[in-house]
C-alpha cells in the first residue's frame, strides 16, 4: 500500500514537473515581442514607440473572431495582463504570420477590412480602411 502511494506521488511529481516546465517555456516565449509566425497588435501608433500611459501589446498564432475576450499585455505593468479589453483600441499592426491576415472592423469578421501581406506592418491604422481604435477581429488567410 505504501509502495503504491509512493508510485503515485512519483508519477504526480513527474507530471507536475513536466507541465510546469512547459508553462515556463510558453510564458518565456517572448510574450512581449512580435516573433516570426505571429500576428501582433499594439495599443498605440508606431508599435507603442512614444510617451504613452499604457503599452498594450497582443499576439496571435491564428484566427480570432472576437477581441472582446482579449486583454492587452503590458510588460511595464505587472502582472502584465491588463484589465483593458483590446477591442476597438488597436492602433498599429504587424503581420509576421506565415499567412496573409485580414483585420476587420467588427467582430465575427464583419465591416471594413484590411488585408495584410506576410511581413506587412502599419504604424497607424488610422490611415487604413479599418481605422484607428476600431479593429475587432482577424482571420488568417493561408
Ligand atoms: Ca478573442
Ligand atoms: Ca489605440
Ligand atoms: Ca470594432
Amino acid at each position: 500500500m505504501l509502495r503504491k502511494k509512493k508510485s503515485w506521488a512519483l508519477i504526480a511529481g513527474i507530471v507536475l514537473g513536466t507541465s510546469t516546465l512547459t508553462g515556463v517555456t510558453t510564458a518565456s516565449a517572448d510574450a512581449f515581442s512580435c516573433d516570426n509566425g505571429e500576428f501582433c497588435l499594439w495599443e498605440n501608433p508606431q508599435f507603442n514607440q512614444g510617451g504613452w500611459n499604457t503599452y498594450g501589446f497582443a499576439q496571435w498564432n491564428g484566427t480570432d473572431k472576437n477581441y472582446n475576450n482579449n486583454e492587452w499585455r503590458d510588460k511595464r505593468v505587472p502582472p502584465h495582463d491588463l484589465v483593458d479589453i483590446l477591442d476597438n483600441e488597436a492602433s498599429s499592426v504587424h503581420n509576421k504570420a506565415r499567412c496573409k491576415v485580414r483585420l476587420y472592423q467588427h467582430i465575427n469578421h464583419g465591416g471594413a477590412s484590411l488585408l495584410l501581406a506576410r511581413g506587412e506592418k502599419k504604424g497607424s491604422l488610422g490611415d487604413t480602411r479599418v481605422g484607428d481604435n476600431r479593429a475587432s477581429s482577424h482571420k488568417y488567410e493561408c
